[in-house]
């Protein structure tokens, strides 16, 4: 017997030896891989739930640091409606399939890659289990077993996948000082854990709040989604992910004295996106901000372009304490199964 959560809460706080692990990985696989990315073709990233919540991510991380065409889809999309996602590419600047899943399970993912495959393209599989049949299926993978897991909603999984790709952009785009400062995340993210549990288990079991919103742009747009999906999988809590100035446009109806608002801070826009959530406290709204400096949680000296991962411990204790508030078993959401499959027919 397990007590309720037991698993997820030792997969959050073991995360920096994942993270680590990742770091390794993509420093042993970078030679192998230069050569599939060696073609000037676009990226296409994709997963399902978390991983394509990695894949918008993923997406931002390599156009900002490889300079090349990037996207991203549901893999779903691309399986039902791969000409409606990609449209027609010739021989010549086919896109490299970049397919991101915990288990390399998935159906939807794996149907993607066979139809990629199909139409004649290649693919790097990202997961954490070399076993399944994802990485047989695509041309390379990085795999990173660290960060395999119990539970079924992602946490470490996701981290690992994350650092992992943001350290494969580093190095394929020869950003050497950004990759030496990448080597401390393992460092800050046990700092981070240590430092601000208390305050994401006081604000996770504050049952006043019933609304959460989590603002994030850029390469943060997909943390912010994944954050918002660790609320609802976990806590069965109404939550959203909005790009920051987004939400004056509609969302901000929604806040009132119950609302949650996360504000994932860059560096580079800071005031632009302070000031949504400036608004939003003058409207009632509690809010919780994660940046560099100058946050309710700060993440001293670690650039922008390799900061991602640490956005998302806090979040995801903060879900976890507030499942358990609620009387719910973190390790068991609601109606989920840690993979989908689905039966061909
Ligand atoms: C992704 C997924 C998520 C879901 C849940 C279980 O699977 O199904 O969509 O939110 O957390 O995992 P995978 O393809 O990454 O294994």
């Amino acid at each position: 017997m397990t007590m309720p959560g037991e698993h997820t809460f030792q997969e959050i706080l073991s995360q920096p030896a994942a993270w680590q692990n990742a770091l390794q990985e993509a420093e042993r696989m970078q030679s192998p891989l230069r050569a599939l990315f060696e073609k000037q073709a676009p990226l296409v990233f994709t997963g399902c739930g978390s991983t394509y919540y990695l894949a918008l991510s993923a997406a931002a991380m390599f156009r900002k640091l490889i300079g090349r065409l990037s996207l991203a889809f549901p893999a779903g999309e691309l399986w039902l409606n791969r000409n409606e996602a990609l449209g027609n590419w010739s021989a010549a600047s086919r896109p490299l399939l970049i397919a991101i899943s915990r288990s390399g399970a998935t159906t939807e993912t794996l149907r993607a890659v066979h139809e990629h495959r199909a139409a004649g393209g290649k693919t790097l599989a990202v997961t954490n289990y070399p076993d399944a049949p994802l990485a047989a299926l695509a041309d390379a993978a990085l795999v990173i077993p660290a960060g395999q897991e119990k539970s079924v909603a992602q946490t470490r999984s996701f981290a690992s996948m994350f650092v992992g790709l943001n350290a494969l952009a580093a190095l394929l785009g020869d950003h050497r000082f950004l990759w030496a400062d990448m080597q401390r995340l393992p460092e800050l993210g046990e700092n981070l854990l240590r430092q601000y549990q208390p305050l994401a288990q006081s604000l996770g079991e504050d049952l006043t709040l019933e609304r959460f919103y989590f603002l994030g742009s850029g390469l943060r747009y997909g943390l912010a989604c994944e954050a918002s999906l660790k609320m609802k999988e976990m806590s069965l809590s109404h939550s959203e992910p909005f790009h920051f100035l987004e939400f004056r446009h509609g969302p901000k109806s929604m806040v009132n004295q119950t609302t949650l608002i996360f504000g994932l801070f860059s560096i580079r826009n800071r005031l632009a996106e302070q000031s949504v959530v400036d608004e939003m406290r003058a409207l009632g709204a509690k809010t919780l901000t994660l940046g560099e400096a100058k946050s309710d949680v700060s993440f001293l000296f670690m650039p922008e372009e390799g900061q991602g991962a640490l956005f998302l411990p806090v979040l995801q204790l903060l879900a976890y304490y507030r499942a358990l508030a609620k009387g719910l078993d973190p390790d068991h959401p609601h109606n989920l199964t840690a993979v989908v499959t689905i039966p061909a027919g």
